[in-house]
């Protein structure tokens, strides 16, 4: 698929721009207005449940003067979409929607979301904007071991990659060995797949003895579950490459939603077509930039599936500063958390990701982690279990013990939570092909 409408010669060569990324302010404020406009117009006209909504608040399409009467609406939240499983939020005849992907969720019917032709073309203008402000350009080979399938992840950066004129090498999620063979003969210069499996990568390559950092490998596009910057240490350190942070969801897209730029400070929002807010998850007001709350974001130009505010879950803010970059279109810092993977642990709300940090802190342990809840007589207790070096494993017991201590002491001091703690051989924990499961929570079972 070629957009060529967003490619321009800036004199490296032939290398895509996108425009969209450095509207002055006001023409992008417009843009966005017009689009929110007709997307809600769509959406009132086409989606019963959002007719309702609307209709229950006395609202109709025409109570949307500017681009503050936004807040006006009502949100959207995952169990709409799986209350009207299958093709309920449809806004497009099925005549006209091409593409179907699912997210599996982690119990009962998956989330459908729906494609029209449009609607392709936009995705992969995003993903070429999000491949562009990685550096990735004609003439990279791109290995792309995002899972193909249902999940948005494989086919969303392919046809990015393709837009761009990258060579695509779509080997898809899985059998690492063979991943480490293609990037080896192939030259591969760019990855993209979830941190978590390119770290199994990195590993996979050393126990072959395959050195990535001597092979042309230049840039990694990771995104679709959290990492912390201690993880991109380890993956950046571990490959010798330059590993970027990339933002998406099945309900607003897939992947493409949000990237970072070379400033690797904060994930530039494609906002022309993702309309963010920012809102504090327990009184649902929307905050000013800057404040941290719950993403919410609007699809301007989905066809087959408008959604009008949909709560996220994931917790971040919108950073005010301009971007050294030049891009206008607004940053979100990295998602270190979501509402929802919280967990309580007596009494103390405690995030997957600030256990990452805090063992990744410590030099010595690998990046493989999990964390187990159990409760016996009624109290819960949490146990962490993270791999170290083979070599420290094996015979220094003094300096086991050191690292035990300084462990539950970085923990202890970031959570407030006296773990469980527990130093694993390499390869105990189980590795993933996708996103990394990093809670068992054993507690009901
Ligand atoms: O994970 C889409 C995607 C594919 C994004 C490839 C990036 C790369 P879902 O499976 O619907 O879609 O999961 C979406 O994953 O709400 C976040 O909680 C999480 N997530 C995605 N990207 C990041 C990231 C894809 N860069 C959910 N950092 C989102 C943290 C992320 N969390």
């Amino acid at each position: 698929m070629m957009l060529r409408e967003n490619w321009n010669d800036v004199g490296q060569g032939f290398h895509p721009v996108s425009a969209p990324d450095y509207l002055p302010t006001a023409q992008l404020h417009e843009l966005q207005l017009r689009r929110l406009k007709a997307i809600v117009a769509r959406a009132y006209e086409n989606v019963p449940l959002f007719r309702e909504r609307m209709d229950e608040r006395g609202l109709t399409p025409a109570s949307i003067e500017s681009l503050a009467d936004l807040a006006k609406l009502p949100f959207t939240i995952k169990t709409d979409l799986r209350d009207t499983y299958p093709f309920g939020l449809f806004a497009s005849p099925m005549s006209e929607v091409v593409r179907l992907h699912a997210s599996s969720g982690t119990t009962g019917k998956p989330i459908v979301v729906a494609y029209t032709q449009e609607d392709l073309q936009v995705w992969a203008s995003a993903m070429l904007r999000t491949f562009a402000s990685a550096g990735i350009h004609r003439g990279d080979i791109v290995q792309n071991a995002y899972g193909y399938g249902l999940f948005t992840g494989g086919l969303g950066a392919h046809y990015g990659l393709e837009a761009i004129g990258a060579t695509v090498v779509p080997t898809s999620g899985g059998n690492s060995d063979r991943q480490i063979m293609l990037m080896r003969d192939f030259g591969v210069t760019g990855i993209s797949c979830t941190p978590s499996y390119f770290l199994h990568l990195i590993e996979r390559a050393q126990e072959l003895g395959v050195d990535l950092r001597e092979l042309p490998l230049r840039v990694g596009v990771f995104g679709a579950e959290p990492w912390s910057d201690g993880m991109r240490e380890r993956i950046e350190e571990g490959a010798g490459i330059k590993a970027y942070d990339i933002y998406g969801l099945s309900e607003i897209t897939g992947p493409g939603v949000g990237a970072e730029c070379s400033a690797q400070n904060g994930l530039h929002i494609f906002e022309d077509h993702f309309y963010p807010e920012i809102i504090n998850p327990e009184t649902l007001e929307v905050l000013p930039d800057g404040e941290e709350g719950e993403l919410v974001l609007t699809t301007l130009s989905k066809r087959a599936m408008p959604m009008i505010r949909y709560r996220t879950r994931d917790i971040t803010r919108i950073i005010t500063e301009p971007c050294s970059c030049g891009r206008t279109i607004r940053r979100i810092d990295r998602i270190r958390r979501r509402s929802d993977d919280m967990f309580i642990i007596r009494g103390v709300n405690v995030f997957p990701s600030q256990i990452e940090t805090a063992l990744l802190a410590v030099e010595g342990t690998l990046p493989h982690y999990r964390i187990i809840l159990t409760r016996s007589k009624g109290l819960d207790q949490m146990g962490v279990e993270v791999e170290v070096s083979a070599e420290l494993f094996s015979d220094q017991v003094r300096a086991m013990e050191e690292l035990h201590h300084r462990l539950a002491h970085s923990i202890e001091r970031i959570t407030g939570i006296r773990a469980g703690l527990r130093l694993v051989e390499p390869h105990t924990i189980p590795r993933s092909e996708g996103k990394a499961r990093r809670v068992w929570d054993e507690r009901n079972s």
